[in-house]
């Protein structure tokens, strides 16, 4: 008896999930911002806000978090570099949360212990779209560049907003504060590699008890 088509078929493969991207514009009167991520990336980043320290920062989140993310900024800088870091903070929040969609299928927590020679920092992430920061972060130093570090709240606090993200970092000890600032940024590139992934698992299901993540989600998922 011939064998059917159906007995000598290969199996079929996986279904492959679609890359999890976005892209954002961002036009006010202080800046003028555009990014595009593709959170299933390789870790390629090409970022040009106009404040190169703040540029070495962001590419750690692709660098580290395998992301591909394009960011372009201009912002009112003759005024100082606080709008610009905000806004950057507020633009790659919102198209991370853009990107995870229903947040369908993600791991959803991580975190990260990130030394940096004298400096440890420790970051922990809820991508649960409540939006809470809590910030131990202090430096010895004012300025790092052009910036100034309390800048660096800022950026963290738009972040959180905008991604939808409880986010706790702590720099448990540290002197340089080119390495403690740069070990938030790291760490959070390793957490939310972490938190965004796919669970094999639970591919299909959103990863709450309230079966929503999503974004008019009431509180207490
Ligand atoms: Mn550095």
């Amino acid at each position: 008896m011939p064998k059917t088509r159906n007995e000598t078929a290969p199996p079929s493969p996986a279904p492959v999930r679609p890359a999890r991207s976005a892209s954002v514009e961002r036009v006010t009167r202080e800046t003028n911002i555009r990014v595009e991520i593709n959170l299933d990336g390789q870790g390629h980043a090409d970022i040009r806000t106009g404040i190169g320290f703040l540029d070495h920062m962001l590419e750690q989140i692709a660098r580290h978090g395998l992301i591909d993310l394009m960011v372009r900024a201009e912002g009112d800088l003759q005024v100082c570099c606080h709008h610009t870091t905000e806004d950057t903070g507020i633009a790659i929040g919102q198209a991370v949360a853009l990107a995870l969609g229903d947040r369908r299928g993600i791991v959803r927590y991580g975190h990260a212990y990130l030394p940096m020679d004298e400096t440890l920092t420790r970051v922990a992430l809820d991508l649960s779209n409540r939006p809470y920061l809590v910030w131990k972060v202090a430096f010895p130093r004012d300025k790092i560049g052009d910036m100034d570090t309390e800048l660096f709240r800022e950026w963290f606090q738009a972040f959180a907003q905008s991604a939808g993200a409880t986010l706790h970092l702590e720099t448990l000890y540290g002197e340089n504060s080119h390495h403690i600032v740069e070990s938030c940024y790291k760490g959070l590139a390793r957490a939310l590699r972490t938190a965004v992934a796919i669970d094999p698992r639970q591919a299909d299901i959103v990863p709450s008890t309230k079966g929503t993540l999503g974004a008019s989600m009431s509180p207490g998922s």
